[in-house]
């Protein structure tokens, strides 16, 4: 694959987001449910992380939220009006958890949008995505239909791009998408070792204070769609101890780009098996670099809270290391600032740690690399994407306006039940599908 990078494409977060504590194992939304929102500045600190990246040099695109409250589905479970405020205002009053899972902005987490496999691995050298089901949570279950929509618009050559459906929506098959998902290799562009890391086996019985997200069944189908190499494929166990700890994902304790995997000594269940099966699947091709943070120095408590590892690792134009781009929690929290500060003094393969403030996200468990999805392209595959997903200045500006002139400032729990959320948010995914290109029938009331 000639000239190959690893694009980022961040979901923009969506006018309704809201602290609703709907994400079983995830401390963060637990603690949060109930604050105050800020939508409009949620949505401008995510643009400008990711314009830091463009601004960079970095290929960086974006993902549309999704259009809630989710009308469709409230009229599906029986709820009526006349028109579709009144059916929002219904559900909200009458049956406000159900609602609220109806009314999340959880497409913003792109990590959890899909998984995805590039060319240099798969056996017809398309780039494969299969869209995450979400099955675990109810309000992101809802999510993989208008996903998969969103994907074949903007990856919508099927000569170089095979954008596939859901798994079956079925606790067998729970998946998170690439938030599970790390791969490593020499360059992008060359084949690389795909790592699939689950929870739990469909096949036994789990019984633990949170949910395992990721099924090991999920992760095999997932292998066989995309035609990966078995010998290239190292499917890992999450430790039971991260999960319980409320490591709802494995990039909450792990992330690797290039030759590189940094993580938590807890996060897989048996670590030296974990190393000697990517060093096994990675012969021939190139030598894994591993850097594991110690519990002694970073305790499992503080990875979570600071959400160390949820950051990007970015093979960064012009530097000869790699950079890490942690969220601003990671710097307050004084473990994992000293961390970091070893990390970088020493000669190891991370140069340099920066931090971006996305604190609106971080509050509902999302972090920089959850704001995104990884999608390595040829030069070929980066010109066939829909060029209005790519992040420019101009289309930055055009969307500080955008959100300027559409998002609240605030949405505090006595606002979710307003009516005037359907026409607002609409409005403002109506606008967003000229500024992206998207076509005029992408979203669901585009279409009735
Ligand atoms: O699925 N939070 C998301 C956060 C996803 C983070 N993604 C990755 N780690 N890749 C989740 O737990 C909270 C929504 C709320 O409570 O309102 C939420 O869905």
């Amino acid at each position: 694959m000639s000239g190959a990078v690893e694009a980022n494409f961040d979901g923009l977060v969506g006018p309704t987001h809201n602290y609703g504590g709907l994400a079983p194992g995830n401390l963060a939304s637990a603690k949060n449910r109930g604050a105050v929102a800020h939508p409009r500045h949620g949505v401008l600190e995510g643009l400008a992380k990711a314009r830091m990246l463009a601004d960079a040099g970095l290929a960086q695109g974006l993902l549309p939220p999704q259009e809630r409250p989710d009308i469709p589905a409230l009229r599906a479970l029986g709820f009526a009006g006349r028109s579709d405020g009144a059916v929002w205002e219904a559900a909200y009053r009458s049956a406000p958890e159900l609602a609220l899972n109806m009314l999340s902005a959880s497409s913003m987490w792109a990590a959890n949008a899909a998984t995805v496999s590039p060319g240099a691995d798969t056996s017809d050298a398309r780039a494969h995505f299969t869209p995450a089901n979400l099955v675990t949570a109810l309000h992101r279950s809802i999510e993989h239909v208008q996903t998969q929509k969103a994907l074949s618009r903007i990856f919508a050559d099927e000569a170089r791009f095979a954008v596939h459906g859901a798994l079956p929506s079925q606790a067998h098959f729970a998946d998170e998408g690439a938030a599970n998902h790390v791969r490593l290799c020499a360059q992008h562009g060359a084949p690389g070792v795909e790592i699939f890391v689950h929870g739990r086996d469909a096949f036994e019985t789990w019984q633990a204070k949170y949910p395992a997200r990721q099924t090991l069944q999920a992760c095999e189908a997932v292998e066989r769609r995309h035609g990966l190499d078995p010998a290239r494929t190292v499917h890992i166990r999450q430790s039971r101890k991260a999960i319980e700890a409320g490591a709802f994902h494995n990039d909450v304790v792990c992330v690797g780009t290039g030759p590189v995997l940094f993580y938590h000594e807890h996060a897989f269940e048996d670590c030296a098996a974990a190393l000697d099966a990517i060093r096994r699947a990675a012969e021939g091709l190139f030598e894994p670099v591993f850097v594991e943070v110690p519990d002694a120095e970073v305790p499992l408590s503080d990875a979570i809270t600071s959400y160390l590892f949820n950051s990007q690792l970015l093979i960064w134009p012009g530097e000869s290391r790699q950079v890490l781009l942690a969220p601003k929690e990671t710097e307050e929290t004084a473990s994992t600032l000293a961390y970091c500060q070893r990390l970088t003094s020493g000669n190891g393969p991370i140069g340099a740690v920066q931090f971006a403030d996305v604190r609106q996200s971080m509050r509902n468990g999302g972090g920089p690399a959850c704001l995104r999805l990884r999608v390595v392209l040829d030069e070929a595959q980066r010109a066939a994407v829909n060029p209005r997903a790519w992040l420019t200045a101009e289309r930055h500006g055009a969307l500080t306006q955008w959100a300027n002139a559409h998002y609240r400032e605030t949405l505090a729990p006595d606002d979710l039940g307003d009516p005037a959320l359907v026409d607002e948010s609409r409005a403002a995914l109506d606008a967003l599908t000229q500024i992206m290109g998207l076509g005029s029938d992408f979203y669901p009331f585009q279409r009735s």
